[in-house]
């Protein structure tokens, strides 16, 4: 099962994707998600030039080995270019074991310990009263988990608070553009938002909540606290997500539950938040995190801490990544919940996929592999467009810190 050719596709149906083509000796073809959110080139570059060439004449079917070798291979450890190279590959070569043997990816990762994968999505709105109309419609399509942000008062756009209902794009045309941010504002209001939302809604519904790195350990606990009457499933991104020890004083201060980690993408980003349980979610994605394998490392260190899996699922991860993270969560014992944004129509035509929405709940479907294909011929009519994520600046213009 020699890979006989790897190929990167760049694609914009509403968003760039970069996706892996792997193809073997017997004219299989598997696929890896290879998308990083307003940095998509550095990771087609690193694909073509250092990683395809790399892999032409190896064994398919030594999925570890060669995460082994790409891992160590690039001497330069870590690194979210690096490790969504990875992520791609290893996503390509299970999607290929898959359909060498006729199974769905999860047969083949111990098979399945649930019905099915309970997803959230993002309800916003500029108001509070806009954000509850947004989450009695998610009510309305049958969520169970919603993940509620409001505008903050005074401000222009604020980061998280996505346009539109159910798609959610928070990267903007050319550079990265500069938005305004104030946490005494923000945090008169976030509160009151759950507060609200709990009167509306009752206690029945998982409520979510993002505040996207912006606090300091201080300000966190305070929200937190203020929060636990509200009883969140979580807390997601209080403090900035690199520096581990910041959530000790966060932790002493509030039992909200608290979730972390999307810009995560090693084993070495979480391991002192899981092992001293600082945290109680962990958010890498497949894509971001070495793929199917270098997830299944970070979830296997979970487990025995009784820390779960809340994987990334914004409109930026391919379709190919969902495919791959149903397959995961469908089949640890410690997953939470999946983030679920819907793909545009365009996205969903490019990317035909097995996985459905029901009840609150994806399906990963039953097709061998990821079950998830690539429209070449309709890819090719969407070309790249320069996009990238915001930067906060605070009132006085400072770019918000660590
Ligand atoms: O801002 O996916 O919880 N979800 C998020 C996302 C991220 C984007 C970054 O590319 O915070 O919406
Ligand atoms: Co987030």
């Amino acid at each position: 099962m020699k890979i006989t050719e790897g190929r990167v596709i760049v694609t914009s149906p509403g968003r760039n994707f970069v996706t892996l083509r792997l193809e073997t000796e017997d004219g299989l073809y598997g696929l890896g998600d290879a998308t990083l959110n307003g940095r998509e080139l550095a990771v087609a570059t690193y694909l073509n030039e250092h990683v395809a060439p790399a892999l032409i004449g190896r064994d398919a079917r030594n999925i570890e080995d060669i995460w082994q070798y790409l891992y160590k291979g690039a001497y330069w450890r870590r690194g979210p270019v690096t490790m969504s190279a990875i992520a791609a590959v290893d996503m390509a070569l299970w999607d290929l074991a898959g359909k060498r043997l006729g199974v769905p990816v999860h047969e083949l990762l111990g098979g399945r310990s649930r019905r099915d994968v309970m997803v959230y999505g993002h309800a916003n709105g500029q108001t509070i009263e806009d954000t509850l109309e947004a989450v009695a419609r998610y009510l309305d399509l049958g969520y169970k988990a919603i993940r509620a942000q409001c505008g903050v008062p005074g401000l222009g756009k604020a980061y998280g608070v996505g346009r539109g209902e159910l798609h959610y794009e928070p990267a903007e045309p050319g550079l990265a553009p500069e938005h305004e941010w104030s946490t005494e504002r923000y945090l008169e209001v976030a509160p009151e938002l759950f507060a609200r939302l709990r009167q509306e809604f009752g206690t029945e519904v998982h409520l979510l909540h993002d505040a996207h790195h912006r606090l300091t350990p201080t300000e966190a606990g305070w929200l937190g606290q203020r929060l636990e009457p509200h009883r969140l499933f979580w807390l997601e991104d209080a403090v900035p997500a690199e520096n581990q020890d910041l959530f000790r004083q966060l932790r002493a201060h509030t039992t909200t539950p608290l979730a972390v980690g999307e810009v995560f993408n090693s084993v070495f980003d979480l391991h002192t938040l899981v092992t001293e349980r600082l945290v109680d979610y962990i958010r890498t994605s497949v894509v971001h995190a070495g793929g199917i394998t270098g997830v299944r490392k970070i979830a296997a260190l979970m487990e025995p801490y009784q820390v779960r899996l809340g994987s990334h699922g914004a409109t930026d991860l391919s379709p190919v990544c969902m495919a791959a993270a149903l397959q995961v969560d469908i089949s640890i014992n410690n997953f939470g919940v999946q983030e679920y944004m819907r793909h545009t129509e365009e996205t969903d035509a490019v990317f035909p996929h097995e996985y459905h929405y029901a009840d609150g709940a994806l399906h990963p479907g039953s097709a061998p592999g990821l079950g998830v294909d690539l429209d070449e011929d309709l890819a090719a009519a969407y070309p790249y467009e320069a996009a990238a994520l915001p930067v906060n600046r605070l009132l006085d213009g400072t770019v918000t810190s660590w």
